[in-house]
């Protein structure tokens, strides 16, 4: 099986530019490709992930990725997919967002080539820039694509109405510097994609062997968007979602959608993936295909320490022994749980229950310890007049509070 037949068993092909053409073309020779990201934000989330992913496919392969960070682009602002201007970032924040994204492809994607273009687009002077690229692009075809045409009735500014002319000096500049004969992205990303193989046929010629595949944008079995939760997105950046999280957001999928999360966000093979799918089957309580694919994606993303971080706190929680964990592994465990700040004096443990919010009256607080539903970092209080010392777990930071079978709470010490 091909690659390209490999990306369509997996459903990574949206659409394609010419298919018989990038066929023909990778069966001969090794290539170049790329897919771009701008710095709207200092860190992707799950969201961003396939198109670079599917580069690794390639690499794997032994054809050459390269990346573009758009400090170029990104001080511009991609039209696509919105349905509103973008709000103009400052140039300080698109380079510290590119600083903050290089690193963190960089770290993902170690076997990446990666450019920022604005090193070929900032030195073009406005008069060069209409007198050698404004001429390729007629206005009747720009207004035409999607990106632009969905925006003429809310407005759309001469900015933004500029952005796919970058795009597409991207594609040209590094056809003509890297050999790059492929450009990959999102479905939202297939005008920006064909603008820049026009531009590459009219300045190089039509034989020009250049192609477009765009990714299909992913939704869930219930046609909801995939990757947004009631908390937010899942970052790739641990700072902003924890290891342990990101395991968890992934063992979470239904039975219903893990073998297609399989394809697309592993490298497993086809076999692989076959027996996980009988096993949804056969053994479903044993949720081994969502832990194979919490596995998989969190040691792509983080790393095999992380990975064994994040499956030690899943332990933990499960078994309940919460002084077997570091003070680091406690704040990505309880990241989230409903926590009060309390001073570090050594505290009775009904004042305690009623300090960190367990319990909202001393009455109830002392029924709880009374009944055996209450846990101090693990061990059971059973007596009213308890004391507890802050000090003396998880290096003075935190008190991990359980009332009932699971419901946590963390007292954080001043
Ligand atoms: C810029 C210059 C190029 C080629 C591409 C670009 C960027 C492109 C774009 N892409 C999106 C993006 O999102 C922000 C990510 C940062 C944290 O806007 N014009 O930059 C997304 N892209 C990945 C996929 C996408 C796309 O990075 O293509 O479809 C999401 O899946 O929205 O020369």
């Amino acid at each position: 099986m091909n690659i390209l037949e490999d990306l369509k068993w997996r459903g990574l092909v949206n659409q394609q530019s010419d298919e018989e053409g990038l066929t023909e073309l990778l069966s001969e020779s090794k290539i170049s490709l790329y897919c771009g990201m701008d710095p709207t934000g200092d860190s992707m989330h799950i969201g961003h992930l396939l198109p670079f992913m599917t580069l690794n496919r390639f690499a794997e392969e032994g054809h050459h990725p390269i990346i573009v960070i758009g400090g170029a682009t990104g001080s511009i602002g991609d039209p696509s997919g919105k349905n509103a201007e973008r709000p103009m970032q400052t140039m300080e924040q698109v380079n510290a967002n590119v600083k903050a994204l290089s690193n963190q492809a960089s770290r993902i994607f170690p076997n990446f080539e990666s450019v920022n273009n604005y090193d070929w687009t900032s030195p073009i002077s406005i008069l060069d820039f209409l007198r050698d690229y404004g001429k390729s692009f007629s206005v009747n075809t720009m207004l035409n694509k999607e990106i632009v045409s969905s925006r003429l009735e809310s407005g759309i500014s001469f900015t933004e109405f500029t952005y796919q002319i970058l795009q597409s000096l991207d594609f040209l500049t590094l056809y003509r510097n890297k050999n790059v004969q492929l450009q990959v992205g999102g479905a939202d990303q297939w005008g920006n994609l064909t603008a820049g193989l026009d531009l590459i046929h009219k300045k190089e010629g039509s034989d020009a062997k250049v192609y477009a595949l765009t990714i299909p944008l992913l939704l869930k079995s219930d046609g909801q968007k995939f990757g947004k939760t009631a908390g937010g997105a899942i970052w790739l950046d641990a700072a902003k979602t924890s290891p342990y999280e990101f395991y968890q957001f992934w063992f979470n999928q239904d039975d219903a959608d893990v073998v297609n999360l399989l394809k697309k966000f592993t490298f497993l093979s086809r076999e692989e993936i076959a027996d996980l799918e009988e096993k949804i089957k056969t053994q479903p309580e044993k949720r081994e295909a969502q832990k194979t694919l919490a596995e998989e994606v969190t040691k792509f993303v983080h790393g095999k320490e992380a990975l064994e971080t994040a499956k030690k706190i899943t332990d933990v929680l499960f078994s309940g022994e919460i002084q077997e964990l570091t003070t680091d592994e406690v704040s990505q465990a309880f990241n989230g749980v409903p926590s009060a700040e309390i001073s570090s004096d050594v505290i009775n443990i009904v004042d305690l229950l009623i300090e960190a919010k367990v319990d909202s009256s001393k009455r109830q607080a002392r029924e709880d310890v009374q009944n055996g539903a209450i846990r101090i970092n693990g061990e059971k209080i059973t007596e009213t007049t308890a004391e507890i010392d802050p000090k003396s777990s998880f290096d003075g930071k935190y008190i991990v509070i359980r009332r009932g079978k699971k419901k946590y709470f963390l007292a954080t010490i001043k």
